[in-house]
């Protein structure tokens, strides 16, 4: 019994020094399967935060991310990040993101992202935020993503080019 509560001590110590994103969760829908979605947390009183997440397209047609939603942020944008002359830039996608059949699309610090606009509260890490996502094909997608640590990657033009509008 005690040999077996250290071990589970162990573990769960090992998970909480474990920073990367690691997501076990995998969501389904349709021809997708999206894995890893995670987030960071947020800096008191910042109004927006980065989702990322894996989707892989195990179908013979492509499917559009074409936009989402959730409690935690008035609204939910898909952008794209891109060097541009040497300078970090983002802009929406207003047509959303193609995932090509076949194909695995990443959304993660530096490319492609979601951007959780007017956000209510910051986001903590090791909360979870529910989030819904659209799907052209495969329709609403309910999934939630991993708060982790404040990272240091955090895209330098981030708050830079949301705060200018
Ligand atoms: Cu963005």
């Amino acid at each position: 019994m005690n040999s077996f509560s250290n071990i589970v001590a162990c573990v769960t110590l090992a998970t909480a020094l474990f920073t990367a994103p690691v997501q076990a969760q995998e969501v389904r829908a349709g021809d997708l399967v999206i894995t890893q979605a995670w987030s960071r947390a947020t800096p008191g009183g910042a109004k927006i935060a980065g989702g990322y997440l894996t989707i892989e397209n195990k179908g013979t047609s492509p499917d559009r991310l074409v936009g989402g939603s959730g409690d935690v942020a008035g609204k939910v944008e898909i952008h794209e990040m891109a060097m541009n002359n040497g300078v970090m830039t983002m802009r929406p996608l207003d047509k959303g993101l193609t995932i090509e059949p076949g194909k695995t699309v990443k959304l993660a610090p530096g490319g492609y992202h979601l951007m959780l606009m007017d956000l209510k509260n910051p986001l903590k890490q090791g909360e979870k935020v529910p989030l819904t996502l659209e799907f052209e094909k495969a329709g609403k997608v309910a999934l939630s993503l991993d708060v982790q640590g404040v990272g240091a990657q955090a895209p330098a033009d981030h708050s830079g080019g949301h705060m200018k509008k």
